[in-house]
């Protein structure tokens, strides 16, 4: 069988995604009237967010024709293609793609050029040494910069401008000799002699357990085999084998240097992971080399509305989790919020879909605390602790030192907004390093800021004050000192722990009157005089009150409507339930994440 295994790199939105569709096309894998925009982003999420979220294997089948051989020549070849998400928070999704395939075809918008995530994602291609195929795309766009793109890309990679592909998703141009070209350039998988595969993604349906996707190294996987996960240890018989094409395709089996998935039939979480290696129970194999696990720069705790629902939540993170192998968490409970989780995410985004996906496909009314970066905390007697909850931040002069993560940041601009982006910079307490231009006239900005400050919405901030033309990739570089304190929010007189968060010693005044003002606004008016109130440092540094309402919920209600009324007699009960639970006063879970949301 020649097969050819590669993947889709670029920064986000660059048409990875639209490219995928036109090969699904042109090699016959979904039919013209079956077929959809960026068809592989199959999650509602996806579709309507217009992002790629989640990496997509498929298997197409090509007619490669055999060039400058004299007469035309026809070989078949099987190429199996994962899509990946450009969006930064997902980069862990690149990485784990990028161990499934031997090429990758690095995207460049021709509108656009290259970009932060172009770059990081190449770095990570590089020190795979995985063959790249440099394309330009979106060749047809009225305002693309074919030539131009063309050998900023060449440039980039020390190859020849002539060897730079260019392709419309749009139109299909240039897809054909895309295909071909991969054929020629990405080299087919090596031979082993064990029989082992690499899992790099999960799926899990209800009645068949899990679900493996993987890359196929040695041997191959037969339905019915007793297969075992090397790292966990664990045997499973394999109750379904396939490609994906992109829907599930089972076969008989899976051979040397495929991708595909196999049925495990495994209920319970924990067994397996992304980066184990499955083999056969009889022919054990050593273990391939996996993937580094993740690490969350983000935390926040989530709660149930309902104590109630909380093993439907502990369920379904753990279901999440098994689709998501970059969500990490913990059980947790706090005094006034009852149980709950402490979740580790990959970054704003991550966390805004994470929560997103268990309200919808788990219909759970949810509590989400501000998020926050880890903070190290050495005590005054000697003691070193990991905090990543702003309620356990200490406020009573306990605390000797702090130390907060730092990152690294790259930005890539067009000249004009280099003013404004200077300006946020500070607002951000970054230190701009080095500077340089691109050979498209672009800049490129090197910076230091705290993670803290990074994940205080200043991704969505640049793209407002660069008209959504600049672009931004971190990583993370270490622990330094950091000047933070922790706010309080009471409302009516009672510490709201959701509300609570680590600001800036020096921004803490500004923080403070913003969220009073904020929460005045959000937070529904009671039957009383409502205090809210900001504290930090044992003092209370900001404060608002909100009028009460009229007593009667129901006087506003025109006519005699009596199921409406009903129903807001019902939800006051259920509201003086939860009232009882957290205190005076019934917060709507809408005004958590919209606290969360707009920091
Ligand atoms: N004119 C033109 N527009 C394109 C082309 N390819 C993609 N687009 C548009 O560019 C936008 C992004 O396309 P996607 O294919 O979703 O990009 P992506 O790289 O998959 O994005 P992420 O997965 O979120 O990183 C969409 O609005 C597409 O319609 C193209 O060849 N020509
Ligand atoms: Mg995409």
């Amino acid at each position: 069988m020649n097969i050819r295994n590669f993947s889709i790199i670029a920064h986000i939105d660059h048409g990875k995604s639209t490219l995928a569709d036109r090969m699904l096309e042109l090699t016959g894998t979904i039919e013209k009237r079956h077929m959809q925009a960026q068809v592989l982003d199959k999650m509602d999420l996806e579709r309507e967010r217009g992002i790629t979220i989640k990496m997509a294997p498929v298997r197409m089948e090509w007619k490669y024709k055999e060039k400058d051989k004299g007469e035309p020549f026809i070989l078949p070849v099987i190429l199996n293609l994962i899509d990946t998400p450009g969006h930064v928070d997902f980069s862990y999704e690149v990485s784990r793609a990028l161990t499934a395939v031997e090429g990758v075809i690095l995207l460049v918008d021709a509108t656009q050029g290259v970009e932060a995530q172009t770059l990081s994602v190449l770095g990570v291609a590089k020190q795979l040494n995985r063959v790249i195929i440099p394309v330009v795309s979106k060749i047809d766009a009225p305002t693309a910069r074919v030539a131009d793109i063309k050998s900023e890309l060449a440039l980039l990679l020390g190859v020849e401008e002539s060897t730079v592909l260019g392709v419309s998703g749009k139109t299909g141009e240039g897809v054909a000799d895309l295909l071909d070209t991969i054929v020629e350039l990405v080299p087919p998988p090596q031979h082993t002699t064990q029989t082992q595969g690499l899992v790099f993604d999960f799926g899990y349906s209800d009645h068949r357990g899990i679900i493996v996707y993987l890359r196929v190294f040695g041997g191959s996987f037969v339905k019915g085999d007793t297969l075992r996960f090397v790292a966990a240890n664990a045997d499973f018989t394999a109750l379904e084998v396939g490609t994906l094409s992109p829907d599930e395709r089972p076969s008989d089996k899976l051979v040397e240097g495929e991708i595909g998935y196999i049925v495990t039939g495994i209920k319970k979480p924990g067994i397996a992971s992304v980066g184990d290696t499955v083999t056969n129970a009889k022919r054990p194999s050593p273990e391939l080399a996996g993937y580094m696990a993740p690490t969350p720069v983000i935390w926040a705790s989530v709660y149930p509305e309902s104590q109630d629902d909380l093993p439907i939540l502990r369920q379904s993170l753990e279901k999440l989790r098994l689709s998501d192998s970059s969500l990490s968490y913990e059980e947790e409970s706090s005094g006034v919020m009852g149980r709950g989780f402490r979740c580790g995410f990959l970054g704003m985004l991550h966390l805004e879909i994470i929560i997103e996906r268990l309200r919808r496909e788990f219909n759970l009314d949810l509590v989400v605390t501000q998020p926050t970066t880890v903070y190290e905390i050495t005590f005054m007697n000697g003691t070193v602790e990991e905090i990543y909850s702003p309620a356990k931040f200490p406020d009573d002069g306990t605390a000797k030192q702090v130390r907060e993560m730092w990152a690294d940041i790259t930005i890539i601009t067009p000249t004009a907004y280099v003013g404004g982006i200077s300006q946020l910079l500070y607002d951000h307490e970054a230190k701009v390093g080095d500077t340089q231009t691109l050979p498209d006239g672009k800049i490129e900005l090197q910076a230091e800021m705290p993670l803290r400050e990074l994940m205080r919405g200043f991704f969505d901030k640049l793209k407002s004050v660069s008209s959504g033309f600049a672009s931004l990739g971190y990583k993370l570089t270490g622990m330094r000192n950091a000047e933070v304190t922790r706010l309080d929010i009471l409302v009516a007189e009672e510490p709201v722990p959701a509300f609570a968060r680590i600001v800036s010693a020096r921004r803490v005044n500004y923080e403070a009157e913003q969220l009073v003002e904020k929460l005045e606004e959000l937070l529904p008016k009671q039957l009383f005089e409502l205090k809210i109130q900001a504290k930090s440092n044992g003092r209370i540094i900001a404060s608002r009150r909100k009028s009460a309402m009229r007593k009667d919920v129901t006087g506003y209600l025109y006519g005699g409507d009596i199921t409406r009324k009903k129903k807001l007699l019902e939800k006051q009960k259920k509201g003086k339930k939860r009232m009882l639970a957290r205190g005076k006063v019934d917060i709507p879970h809408d005004v958590f994440l919209k606290v969360v949301r707009e920091g």
